[in-house]
């Protein structure tokens, strides 16, 4: 089985991922600062094809000019030399204190600009290094008080930001795409565009709309009880898949953070299934590069830590054969035959039928056999079954 990954597949790692030195609510960092030039070099080495990073993952907060330039200039030849490209790029509005009530929904209006001003500068280095997505994790705009957040005001500025940012890019001809990611709580209370529900229905209200679409995480989509297969599957037939964090997560507990796949994998298999082969019976398919984030667990050392890394990749892959395989199974497609997948993709009324005609059909209501009809069943069992033994390599 090909678990080896290449640069094709289009595997990419946030810097902070595999550069978590574990330091958590309860204790100490148990593994030293990993420079971004070596990550760099050991992505390379273990097959990645990029690297995503926060602002601050990359340049400590508070770096003079000069400081940032020699950084970002060695990292910029670490990327030529290994051939490793930036995919997407996020800012941390959510470290530091003053971030606190967050950046662009901070109730303070002088750290709403700050927020601003921050992203704006990192915009820059997202353009120089040619990333193509840009994304916003909003994890400190939200609140623990209701009363001490006017979440409409909240949204209007939450637009506001992105508005004047999305101009931005467009007069500075960087050519960013945005993609908001959802998360229901933790770090706050209650965070702002807690699903990707909420997200899309936000993105409908923006200037630039065509710009910004979403960025789901399986696990943030877990923590709210949602199907993250689903999730995805909604976003990709409003077009607004732009980009995945895949990790891993057991149920609506913390946000653990996982390798992917290692929480429910049964739902691993599905994401993989849509992500790789599309929906069955066809739709739009996702093109970008598969992301994780996630969080190498904080028993492990260095070695641990690519290991995960590696661990992340190859379960994608062993997923990716067996979805390939599950749909190819001859059994599979007269499964998908016998539960009428296919059907769905049907339009209800005939080309060109109007409800009239609709009324006017005796056999669609007035000679309908409702009660034998819910004597049917639809064979999804079968069809479960199948996945479940292509999953675990039975088939
Ligand atoms: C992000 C992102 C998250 C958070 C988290 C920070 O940009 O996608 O889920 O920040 O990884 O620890
Ligand atoms: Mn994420
Ligand atoms: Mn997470
Ligand atoms: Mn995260």
């Amino acid at each position: 089985m090909a678990t080896q990954p290449t640069r094709e597949d289009k595997f990419s790692f946030g810097l902070w991922t595999v550069g978590w030195q574990a330091r958590d609510m309860f204790g100490e960092a148990t593994r030293p600062h990993l420079d971004a030039v070596d990550a760099v070099h050991k992505l390379s080495e273990i097959g990645a094809y990029g690297i995503t990073f926060h602002d601050e993952d990359l340049i400590p907060f508070g770096s003079s000019k000069d400081e940032r330039r020699q950084i970002i200039d060695s990292f910029k030849k670490a990327l030529e030399e290994t051939g490793l490209v930036v995919p997407m790029v996020t800012t941390n509005l959510f470290g530091q204190p003053v971030f606190k009530d967050g950046g662009f929904t901070s109730n303070d209006r002088s750290v709403r600009r700050y927020a601003l001003r921050k992203v704006m500068e990192n915009m820059d280095l997202a353009a120089e290094l040619g990333a193509e997505i840009y994304v916003f994790w909003g994890g400190r705009e939200g609140s623990e008080v209701d009363q001490g957040k006017n979440v409409g005001a909240a949204l209007d500025r939450f637009k506001e930001a992105l508005d004047t940012l999305a101009q931005y890019s467009i007069d500075k001809g960087y050519g960013l795409k945005f993609a908001l990611e959802p998360k229901p709580n933790e770090p706050r209370g209650d965070i702002l565009l807690p699903t990707i529900g909420h997200a899309l229905a936000l993105i409908n209200e923006l200037d630039h709309a065509d710009m910004v679409g979403l960025n789901p995480e399986v696990g943030h989509e877990q923590m709210a009880s949602l199907n993250y297969t689903h999730g995805i599957a909604q976003a990709l037939w409003h077009g607004k898949l732009f980009h995945i964090d895949l990790n891993g997560q057991h149920g609506p507990r913390y946000d653990q953070d996982l390798v992917f796949g290692l929480g429910d994998l049964l739902q691993a298999f599905s994401t993989v299934d849509l992500l790789e082969n599309g929906a069955p019976g066809g739709g739009p398919t996702y093109t970008a590069d598969r992301h994780f984030d996630y969080k190498p667990m904080r028993t492990e050392d260095m070695d641990g830590v690519w290991e995960t890394a590696k661990s992340n990749m190859s379960v994608y892959l062993m997923l990716k054969e067996r979805s390939k395989a599950f749909r190819a199974d001859p059994e599979v497609q007269q499964a998908l035959e016998a539960a009428r997948v296919a059907e769905l993709s049907v339009p209800t009324l005939g080309e060109g039928e109007t409800y009239e005609q609709l009324l006017a059909d005796t056999s669609a209501y007035e000679e309908f056999d409702a009660q034998a009809k819910g004597l049917e069943g639809f064979n999804f069992a079968r069809l479960q079954q199948l996945a479940v033994e292509h999953l675990l390599g039975a088939r």
